[in-house]
């Protein structure tokens, strides 16, 4: 450094840097066959919710093809849509669950 004659400078963050996580709407996807007391249970048992935003969820997928369960961080929702489709393939019913970045 001082060879050169020339000094370095180093900016130093004073300041946190907070960072916000990417996030991820969880998404559930209409069908024929699953039934509506089902995907009720989904939503309750995975989403938590009660029984009337279950049912306006459920009723909102059913009517509109595709319908928003919750947003959450990367692995929380790739861990939300793992449960929901392991338990809908255990009960043998085709629902369909994804998730979509913000
Ligand atoms: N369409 C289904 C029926 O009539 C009900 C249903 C609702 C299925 C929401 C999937 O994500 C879904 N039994």
């Amino acid at each position: 450094d001082e060879g050169t004659g020339r000094g370095t400078a180093v900016i130093t963050r004073t300041k946190a840097k907070t960072k916000r996580p990417n996030l991820y709407r969880v998404l559930l996807l209409n069908d024929d066959y699953t039934p509506m007391e089902f995907v009720i249970l989904v939503l309750e048992q995975f989403f938590q919710m009660d029984r009337e935003m279950a049912t306006r969820v459920m009723l909102h997928v059913h009517t509109q093809g595709v319908g928003e369960c919750g947003v959450y961080t990367f692995e929380v929702a790739e861990t939300k849509v793992t449960q929901v489709m392991d338990f809908a393939h255990q009960n043998q019913h085709p629902l369909q669950c994804v998730m979509e970045k913000k």
